[in-house]
């Protein structure tokens, strides 16, 4: 493992009986290729992110690799990591990270996100801001053309106190592009509850965010809100696995 730029790349891949959850391996191991030893790294968390962490993980114990800090973005992502015994710290301890490395609910073509649908957008904005270099590890279905045109939630975090208002609110500020805000619940019909302890109010529109970064202006401006969901000029580089094979978009 050498430290290397991220440069576009394309390699094509055999076999189109690949899962999606291959694809995302796929994608996975192919950032991890960008990780070298004694880098601060941020740690993502979901599915495809998970996969990430297990390649470094075992990269750390066949000793490939050595020395990685990594700065997880949420509990469910610690927990994984510190089983696998990679060392963790925090950014009170860490404020720059050399790599952060996560999936993503969409892609656009300016490479703008859309996160947080795994509840952890929060710590994962507050890492990879932090981070020198953010780079996305996505399988195809996660590319739009606009975001929150997917018909899939745009989360935002609110604080607890009066979350109603605030859903509202929300609601009201997108009117006119037919947004429905629902209250997260977890599996019990309670309110999900967040690493952070907040809510979460997912939105849902009918067609794309016509102007996504007044959006999250407007969002953010919000008494109570503490995070939204779009992940705007963050990404550095996206890693997307297809059936056709990986490619690397920067
Ligand atoms: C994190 O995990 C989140 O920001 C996003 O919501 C989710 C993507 O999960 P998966 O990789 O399981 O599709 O990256």
């Amino acid at each position: 493992h050498t430290p290397q730029s991220i440069k576009a790349f394309s390699s094509p891949s055999p076999s189109p009986t690949l899962t999606q959850d291959d694809l995302k391996k796929l994608a996975a191991h192919k950032a991890v290729e960008y990780v070298s030893s004694g880098m601060v790294l941020g740690l993502g968390t979901g599915s495809t992110a998970a996969f990430v962490v297990a390649k470094i993980g075992e990269l750390l114990s066949s000793g490939e690799l050595k020395n990685i800090i990594g700065i997880p973005t949420s509990k469910r992502t610690a927990e994984q990591a510190s089983s696998l015994g990679i060392p963790l710290s925090v950014l009170d301890d860490h404020p720059i990270l050399d790599l952060a490395i996560d999936g993503a609910d969409e892609v656009d073509p300016e490479l703008n996100l859309v996160k947080g649908r795994g509840g952890a957008l929060l710590r994962e904005k507050m890492v990879e801001a932090a981070s020198s270099k953010f780079v996305v590890v996505v399988d195809e279905t996660k590319l739009v053309t606009g975001l929150g045109g997917s018909g899939l939630a745009m989360p935002v975090e609110v604080v607890q106190f009066c979350w109603k208002y605030n859903l509202i609110r929300l609601q009201e500020l997108f009117k006119e592009e037919g947004c429905e805000a629902k209250l997260r619940l977890d599996g019990n019909g309670k309110p999900y509850v967040t690493d952070n302890s907040n809510y979460i109010v997912d939105l849902y529109f009918e067609s794309p965010i016509k102007d996504s970064g007044a959006a999250g202006k407007e969002i953010s401006a919000f008494e109570g809100v503490v995070e939204h969901g779009l992940f705007l000029d963050m990404a550095t580089a996206v890693i997307i696995a297809g059936k056709e094979g990986v490619s690397l978009k920067s």
